[in-house]
């Protein structure tokens, strides 16, 4: 069990989905945000900081054993909002990670980062980055910054390319893409247990029938996901219809319609 994992972003959708459950992780929680976090459990504590501010991160990296990285904007941005949260802030925290005996960092990265990949195509942690956004740019960003912080200094990280992490499926895309919060945590339970992590890619999904990724390059971690978003598909509309978008190239791309969005000039 961990002294104190940091959680970044805590306020957020993942966060908040994962939170009732970390203290099976680690003994303190320390939640951070810009964002004010509420009802503190007595095993968690709370400080604000914002990611593009050094100081402010090492504030929040100090003391914490291990690191779950889910700050950061989380959704496709204009270039200089994800350059302050999403890259400025992943370097300033692998920094941080550098004067304070580094721990062990789980670093949420995202489909997106693979997402103009199409649905037919199968991936795995050796596929080469292939963004649909800004975001998903920021995010092959940080996935490059923890790559060479391995390889420079040993710092261990999980990269895990997160598919769509909510209570349960939302639209038929998510039948491929669903990652359970259960599966996640039984995830962040076996990167900060393991022995050895050194640097992984793991793609964040549960077990469904649909999933276009595979793990088995990370197998030695030992995670099995356990969910299968199947369960889900009759409340979703007419599956029939979904598989017929496939056919007619509507489902084109893993991250869904990102690619072929209009890119933001403003927020
Ligand atoms: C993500 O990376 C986003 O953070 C999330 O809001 C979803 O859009 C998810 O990807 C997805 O692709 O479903």
């Amino acid at each position: 069990m961990l002294a104190k994992l940091l959680v970044t972003g805590a306020s957020g959708g993942v966060a908040t989905l994962l939170r009732p459950d970390l203290s099976t992780i680690a003994k303190t929680v320390r939640l951070s945000d810009i964002r004010a976090v509420s009802n503190l459990e007595a095993h968690e504590e709370f400080i604000r900081a914002q990611l593009s501010d050094p100081e402010q991160v090492n504030a929040m990296v100090a003391g914490c054993d291990g690191i779950l990285h889910l700050g950061g904007i989380s959704t496709e941005s204009t270039f200089d909002n994800l350059l302050q949260a999403n890259i400025i802030g992943v370097h300033n925290l692998y920094r941080s990670a550098q004067l304070y005996g580094q721990p062990r960092i789980l670093f949420a990265s995202s489909n997106h980062a693979t997402g103009a990949y199409r649905f037919t195509d199968r991936l795995d942690a050796g596929s080469l980055p292939r963004p649909d956004s800004y975001y998903g740019v920021s995010k092959v960003f940080g996935e490059a910054v923890a790559s060479m912080y391995f390889d420079k200094f040993e710092q261990e990280t999980a990269v895990v390319r997160i598919g769509s992490c909510f209570k349960q499926p939302v639209d038929p895309r998510m039948l491929a893409t669903w990652f359970s919060p259960r599966d996640f945590l039984t995830l962040i339970e076996r990167v900060f247990t393991v022995d050895r992590l050194g640097y992984k890619i793991i793609y964040g999904a549960s077990n469904n029938s649909r999933r276009f990724w595979d793990d088995r390059l990370v197998e030695d971690l030992g995670w099995i996901p356990e969910d299968n978003a199947e369960v889900f598909a009759g409340e979703l509309g007419d599956i029939d219809q979904y598989e017929q978008a496939i056919r007619d190239g509507l489902m084109t791309y893993q991250g869904g319609i990102w690619l072929k969005a209009p890119l933001h000039t403003k927020r």
